[in-house]
């Protein structure tokens, strides 16, 4: 059954710095979704290490981490149904190669350590990551 659902994306810092974002977030729009919070931030090393916990003792942490302190980043909080499964779709597969024609991935991304967008990858990560940027107050 399809709910009205909210998650968290993230521009990242390649396409910020490319001048991507206006048509990453026009993609983001005409896919349907509500921009309920969204801030331009620069992350601290230690918010990078934070955010991507999970991923700490893979080998492209460290990797990962640098870039995602490179510049700043645009965080999104986004609503619609089934925003979780949909904005994936938007985005495409994680590795650029594999990304369906048409998806921000495919369209922007250079590879699979640069790819231009995150989102939260189920419900659970999806309240964890939007509480990381957001107070429950703005999202309202
Ligand atoms: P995704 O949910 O599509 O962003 O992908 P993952 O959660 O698997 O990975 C999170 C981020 O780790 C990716 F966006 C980029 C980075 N990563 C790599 O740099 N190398 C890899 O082999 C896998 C992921």
């Amino acid at each position: 059954m399809s709910q009205i659902e909210r998650t968290l994306s993230i521009i990242k810092p390649d396409a910020v710095a490319a001048g991507q974002s206006g048509e990453i977030l026009a993609m983001i729009e005409k896919a349907g979704f509500r921009i309920l919070g969204m801030r331009m931030v620069r992350l601290r090393k230690q918010q990078a290490e934070g955010f991507y916990a999970v991923h700490r003792e893979r080998p492209f942490f460290p990797n990962l981490v640098s870039f995602m302190t490179e510049g700043p980043v645009i965080v999104l909080a986004l609503e619609r149904e089934d925003a979780i499964v949909k904005l994936r779709e938007v985005m495409g597969a994680t590795n650029p190669a594999n990304a369906a024609d048409g998806t921000v991935r495919k369209r922007f991304a250079a590879n699979i350590e640069r790819n231009c967008i995150h989102g939260s990858d189920a419900p659970a990560t999806a309240e964890t990551e939007l509480r990381f940027f957001f107070s429950t107050s703005e999202l309202l």
